[in-house]
């Protein structure tokens, strides 16, 4: 759900204009009647006066999570113990949505959460060996399976849409370090439109592609506007281009990958796997959750599709409790005006979000009776958390933190005792 913005902006405002023309000069009630139509369409697809109910029943008292490094645009985590998370911060929603030089941008890295089976938690850098510090990291999706990590590099500035591999170990203090193993190459055609990545197996792995167009190397703002309208257009009228891959990791070469059809959507996001036989994929913007079989031959089959009311964009799995965890935001009409706000946001020393923004947070769980998943509501609220992207729960479920991509941290919100 990054990009866009700008151009989306200003292609309203000239569409508005050719619009306003319309009407004065029109005569036509038909044309009138369609114009009517259309502008509703807008208002109702940006979600202007949709209104979101807060549902703190089981969290609230949401802050911001001091770290000892700037965690600007925590986009997803994982559970590693019951004492820490996992989780990468980069700055892509700034190459998405602004010209930034690359000497500009914060670089990317890894964070852990420590303390949270005691409740006393921090947040720090994560060491990482045999990866040279100068090299240039956007990250973006991750998992974790068995002791190995899983990241998506984006190709912004040098090239290259990656997958990188590195294996997790603690160090004396329990610190988490990561040990950098290898790569495997994205197709050109994906750079920079990638999101999130699932492992099967150490050589298998699935891969969401929620762009339809390629990124130039420079960021968004290179993009042609041939291709950002068809993009916007597409979205707009839930037109499906982009697909999950069910890739085949090649050690320092391309991957071997093939688009899973039923997958097929307007901006194919997150994906998570309950490291059995059940994968859940989600349209962000096509507002759908897709449950997938893995069948006796370990080919994908689709089993649902469940609309939501939000956009979904990570999900996790959670053992603990055996069900999907979706988040995202309520509306695209909040996205588009909080560029103006993202300074104001990175500005404000205090703890709690500063400004209104809606955060969804959905559990998917599998229903014995009826042999279908279905949605349960954990969590929301318009001012916890600017540009949720991510939610999971600890060992204990005491914590729900939220990832964001242009929110200054990660934040945690307490389990409400009151109401259990
Ligand atoms: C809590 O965490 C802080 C900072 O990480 C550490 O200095 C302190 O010793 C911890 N306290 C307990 C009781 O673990
Ligand atoms: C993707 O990035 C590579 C650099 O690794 C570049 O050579 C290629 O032209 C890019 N492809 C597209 C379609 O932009
Ligand atoms: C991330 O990908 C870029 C582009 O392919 C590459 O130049 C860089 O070395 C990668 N960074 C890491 C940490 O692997
Ligand atoms: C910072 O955020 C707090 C909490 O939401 C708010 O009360 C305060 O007015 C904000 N300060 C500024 C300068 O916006
Ligand atoms: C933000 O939310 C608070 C609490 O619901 C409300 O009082 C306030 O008017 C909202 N601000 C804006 C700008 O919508
Ligand atoms: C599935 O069964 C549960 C009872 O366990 C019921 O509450 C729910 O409405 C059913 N869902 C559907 C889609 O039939
Ligand atoms: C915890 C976390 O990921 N916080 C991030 C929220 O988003 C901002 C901006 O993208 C990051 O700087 C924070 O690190």
């Amino acid at each position: 759900m990054n990009q866009l913005i700008i151009k989306y902006i200003s292609y309203l405002f000239i569409k508005n204009i050719q619009i306003f023309y319309y009407l004065f000069e029109m005569n036509n009630k038909l044309q009138f009647i369609i114009v009517v139509i259309g502008l509703s369409y807008l208002v109702n697809f940006l979600g202007v006066f949709q209104h979101q109910q807060e549902f703190l029943a089981k969290y609230n008292d949401c802050k911001y999570l001091e770290a000892d490094i700037q965690l600007y645009g925590t986009e997803d985590s994982v559970v590693y113990n019951q004492d820490i998370i996992i989780g990468i911060h980069s700055s892509i929603h700034k190459v998405f949505t602004t010209n930034i030089e690359v000497n500009k941008l914060e670089r990317g890295g890894f964070f852990a959460i420590y303390g949270i089976s005691k409740g006393n938690l921090s947040a720090k850098k994560v060491k990482v060996l045999n990866h040279p510090q100068h090299l240039l990291f956007n990250p973006h999706g991750i998992e974790i399976r068995e002791q190995f990590l899983y990241v998506i590099n984006h190709s912004f500035y040098t090239g290259g849409e990656r997958v990188e591999k590195y294996e997790i170990s603690l160090d004396e203090e329990g610190l988490v370090v990561l040990n950098y193993l290898h790569a495997t190459k994205m197709d050109p055609q994906l750079n920079g439109t990638t999101n999130d990545v699932l492992f099967l197996s150490e050589t298998r792995f699935i891969i969401t592609q929620w762009l339809i167009f390629p990124i130039p190397l420079q960021g968004n703002g290179e993009q042609s506007i041939i291709y950002t309208l068809t993009t916007m257009i597409s979205q707009f009228l839930n037109l499906k281009f982009t697909y999950a891959y069910d890739c085949k990791y090649v050690q320092n070469g391309e991957a071997i990958c093939h688009k899973i059809e039923s997958s097929l959507g307007v901006a194919v996001n997150g994906i998570a796997f309950d490291g059995k036989d059940t994968i859940a994929i989600s349209d962000t913007i096509g507002r759908y959750l897709q449950i997938y079989k893995l069948n006796d031959k370990k080919e994908l089959e689709l089993q649902q599709t469940l609309k939501t009311n939000f956009m979904i964009d990570n999900i996790n799995y959670d053992l603990q409790t055996q069900q999907f965890i979706a988040s995202g935001s309520n509306t695209v009409y909040e996205y588009l005006l909080f560029n103006n706000k993202l300074e104001r946001v990175l500005k404000n020393k205090s703890s709690k979000s500063s400004i209104n923004y809606s955060a969804v947070v959905q559990a998917f769980k599998y229903n014995q009776f009826n042999k279908s998943f279905e949605p349960q509501l954990i969590f929301q609220s318009s001012h916890s958390v600017a540009t949720i992207s991510g939610a999971l729960l600890d060992h204990s479920q005491n914590y729900l933190f939220l990832n964001n991509f242009s929110d200054k941290s990660i934040v945690v919100c307490n389990k409400n005792i009151q109401k259990k």
